[in-house]
């Protein structure tokens, strides 16, 4: 792949403009759309944050930075969800309550729609019985959990609780994601799976409709 660095940097300085103009011009140099991801968009944002955390950079320029983010993603995440294949299951996806941040959850809620799932977008601040009514709707669902928060990642346990006390918890998988996560943490409130990014996140949507289809 050709050097895209200007991506990078087109986000850490929040240059929307020109984030969409190297994307475009990637994509025309036929630049597989998960690789600028990896290779520089998200990195980039792990540098805004970096900035963020020693308070090199404060809210406006994260607001900047995801606008630039947000105008790369709007070019490249339509190629990530035209998969075209048959529905492979259903996933309800949200950021939990009280948690604005979208980005991530979008990656994957387009890489699950590529990789043929149903995807129900529930957006961000998602009140936890918002996931469980529209879990209920119906079985088989996969319900995808995103925070990025310390103080919102708290807020899945609640739809995992509110799940159990529906009679849902048997009916459904819940998988969760988002930085300030680790495998423990899902496992300590009783999620189905974990993962790190939005690659894993499709293999393991997939392994949890398998269950699924195993205890049918
Ligand atoms: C952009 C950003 C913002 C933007 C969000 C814009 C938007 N529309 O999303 C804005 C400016 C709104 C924002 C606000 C705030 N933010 Co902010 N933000 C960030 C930043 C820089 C990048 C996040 C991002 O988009 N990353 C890129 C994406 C692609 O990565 P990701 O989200 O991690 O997603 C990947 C994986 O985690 C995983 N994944 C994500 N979700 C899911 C879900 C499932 C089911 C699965 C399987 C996987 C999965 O897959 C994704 C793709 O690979 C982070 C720093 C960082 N390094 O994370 C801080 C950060 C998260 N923010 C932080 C803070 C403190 C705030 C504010 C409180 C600041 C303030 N004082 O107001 C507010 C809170 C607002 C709120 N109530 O939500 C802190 C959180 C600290 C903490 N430990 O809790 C961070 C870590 C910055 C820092 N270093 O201090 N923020």
């Amino acid at each position: 792949m050709s050097d895209y660095s200007q991506l990078y940097d087109a986000i850490v300085n929040g240059d929307h403009r020109l984030a969409a103009e190297v994307t475009k011009s990637a994509l025309e140099a036929n630049t597989d759309p998960s690789e600028l991801i990896a290779k520089y968009m998200i990195p980039a944002m792990n540098e805004v944050g970096n900035r963020f955390a020693c308070n090199e950079y404060f809210v406006p320029e994260l607001l900047i930075a995801a606008r630039a983010m947000k105008a790369s993603l709007e070019l490249l995440t339509p190629l990530l969800a035209a998969g075209g294949v048959q529905r492979v299951g259903r996933v309800v996806i949200g950021t939990v309550k009280g948690d604005l941040h979208d980005i991530g959850k979008n990656l994957v809620a387009s890489m699950l729609e590529g990789a043929g799932f149903e995807v129900i977008d529930l957006g961000v601040d998602v009140p936890p019985d918002k996931f469980v009514d529209t879990a209920r709707e119906k079985e088989g669902t996969i319900v995808a959990m995103s925070a990025l928060l310390t103080t919102t990642m708290v807020n899945m346990k609640a739809v995992v609780d509110r799940l159990q006390s529906a009679g849902l918890r048997d009916k459904v998988r819940v998988m969760v994601g988002g930085a300030p996560l680790t495998p423990q943490f899902a496992e300590q409130i009783g999620a189905d799976g974990y993962s790190e990014n939005a690659t894993e996140a499709v293999a393991l949507a997939r392994r949890l409709v398998s269950e699924f289809a195993t205890t049918a």
